[in-house]
């Protein structure tokens, strides 16, 4: 007989399957052919100029040999058709390799793969059709502005028409009124920017990235929840995505840091220590902005039991260790030691905890959760703040970085003015990416430093939509647009979910 704890999660698996959004669908048309340039300037050295404008009625020709470069003129998620016919003297089969980019470099530079990540999510079809004739669809969902079609033939001529992306999304953008004229022209286009990313990145849940992974990650989740709290307050798709991980918990009860959904709901490999801990105030957040109590007081032993989990790498005085059990995230910078901010990250969560725990009345463990919040706060400013620099520092080398004073910081562990503190170090460590960036302007915003907030958005996410940006990238190093955690940028993912939060700051 299955036990208890299979029971609940077969329900509540049963839970996140009745709360399956509904799909919205928009046709798309390519705008433009266009050719491919190298340009210092650009992004990634890749510019694109275009060759002609091209209508929904327009015929793409040629015999032999062609390549065709098509821009849709903006990011589309979905499926794509076209017709195709050939002469009547046709003789040999037609060879067809389509390229799909969500950003130029990817079809203008050969994928000479040697990334760590698998090659397919490279997006790339090879065809070769017998009977060229009729609509072809192509068999997955991609995610791109540029298509680039390669055709082989024989002596005959052949026509590609009808070319359309039926593009795929739960965000319901009817929703959406744009930011007041108030907001600057800049960050008015970024807030535009940020909510596309989050409507690609919005499917039957909210994936990282529409091209890679397509999956749930709890880390993007959390953020991508607050953005959608003040969007397209979808909220059936929160709680879908907190059923699924409360569902699929290992058999300690730890909810995997990201999950699949086909062909069945299962859980991925990975358990990250701070994503873990995140799983609190995510509850919290989406209690808070749906009013739906009854979920969270169903899903409340799971995210006590996350925390009880990560406690278990915080020894007796309330200090965090790397026990190497973990993933520990943070960030993708290299070489950044992640104590300190591990030690924000369980403060934070711990603080949630008490929260939720209020609002539902339970006084149990709001007792122990308190005190194991006040004795790592203690520990953080006992062992981690340096009363010299007046920063935190973080591991046996005692490394400075922006992650340790934005997550003390959001933790409320401030024994002194860390974030304007930090802007004076130039050799702190920095993020390399959109998603702690986010947390070091929301440490910005905890602080009071609403001006350099804004600067710091203005600045990082306004030079991405200055290099032409459709949607926010996964990554993004302004000193080297090649940067990428899996040793190719071309595999990076250029829609990203945790990219999209410049419109919770400006919305919220
Ligand atoms: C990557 C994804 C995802 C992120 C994890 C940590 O595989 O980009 O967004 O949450 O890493």
């Amino acid at each position: 007989m299955a036990n208890t704890t299979d029971m609940k999660s077969a329900q509540w698996l049963k839970v996140a399957q009745k709360n399956t959004p509904e799909l919205h669908h928009k046709t798309i048309y390519p705008q433009r052919t266009i050719t491919m340039e190298q340009d210092p300037g650009a992004f990634q050295g890749w510019g694109a100029k275009q060759q002609h404008s091209f209508n929904p009625g327009d015929v793409l020709e040629a015999g032999r040999e062609a390549e065709f470069i098509l821009d849709f003129g903006e990011y589309c998620v979905g499926q794509l058709s076209f017709a195709l016919s050939v002469e009547e003297k046709y003789d040999a089969p037609l060879w067809i390799k389509i390229s799909f980019a969500e950003v130029v470099s990817e079809i203008a530079e050969p994928f000479e793969y040697q990334g760590t990540l698998g090659r397919g999510w490279l997006q790339e079809e090879i065809m070769t059709i017998d009977y060229p004739s009729g609509i072809i669809q192509l068999p997955r969902r991609y995610a791109f502005r540029y298509v680039k079609f390669q055709i082989c033939g024989g002596w005959y001529r052949f026509y590609l028409k009808d070319i359309a992306c039926k593009t795929v999304t739960s965000a319901d953008v009817k929703a959406i009124a744009p930011l007041p004229e108030s907001f600057s022209p800049v960050l008015r286009r970024i807030d535009r920017i940020s909510l596309d990313t989050l409507k690609n990145c919005m499917q039957t849940v909210f994936e990282d990235g529409p091209k890679r992974d397509r999956r749930l990650w709890l880390g993007d989740f959390r953020l991508q929840a607050l953005v959608n709290y003040h969007s397209f307050k979808n909220y059936e798709l929160c709680k879908r995505c907190l059923y699924l991980f409360a569902g699929l918990t290992d058999e300690r009860g730890v909810i995997p840091s990201c999950l699949f959904e086909k062909p069945a709901p299962h859980r991925g490999q990975d358990f990250i220590l701070d994503y873990t801990a995140l799983f609190m105030p995510t509850l919290l957040e989406y209690a808070k902005a749906s009013g739906d109590l009854d979920t969270a007081a169903e899903l409340w032993p799971v995210a006590v039991h996350q925390l009880k989990t990560v406690l278990e790498e915080v020894d007796s005085e309330g200090l965090f260790h790397d026990s190497k059990k973990w993933w520990l995230f943070i960030d993708w910078q290299e070489g950044l030691d992640k104590q300190a901010p591990e030690q924000g990250v369980v403060i934070f969560s711990l603080k949630k905890g008490i929260e939720l725990g209020q609002m539902l009345n339970n006084s149990d463990d709001i007792a122990w959760i308190k005190t194991q919040a006040g004795k790592m706060s203690a520990a953080a400013v006992k062992y981690l703040f340096d009363p010299v620099s007046q920063l935190f520092v973080s591991g046996e080398t005692r490394q400075i970085s922006w992650a340790s004073q934005a997550w003390m910081t959001i933790a409320g562990v401030t024994p002194a003015p860390v974030m304007s503190n930090i802007a004076t170090v130039p050799d702190a460590v920095k993020p390399a990416g959109p998603y702690l960036y986010h947390y070091v302007v929301e440490a910005m915003y905890v602080a009071g430093m609403e001006r350099e907030a804004q600067t710091l958005i203005s600045d990082y996410w306004g030079k991405m939509a200055k290099l032409g940006a459709d949607t926010f990238w996964e990554i993004f190093d302004p000193e080297n647009h090649r940067l990428s955690p899996y040793k190719c940028h071309q595999i990076n993912s250029y829609c990203h979910a945790w990219s999209c939060t410049p419109s919770y700051f400006l919305r919220a």
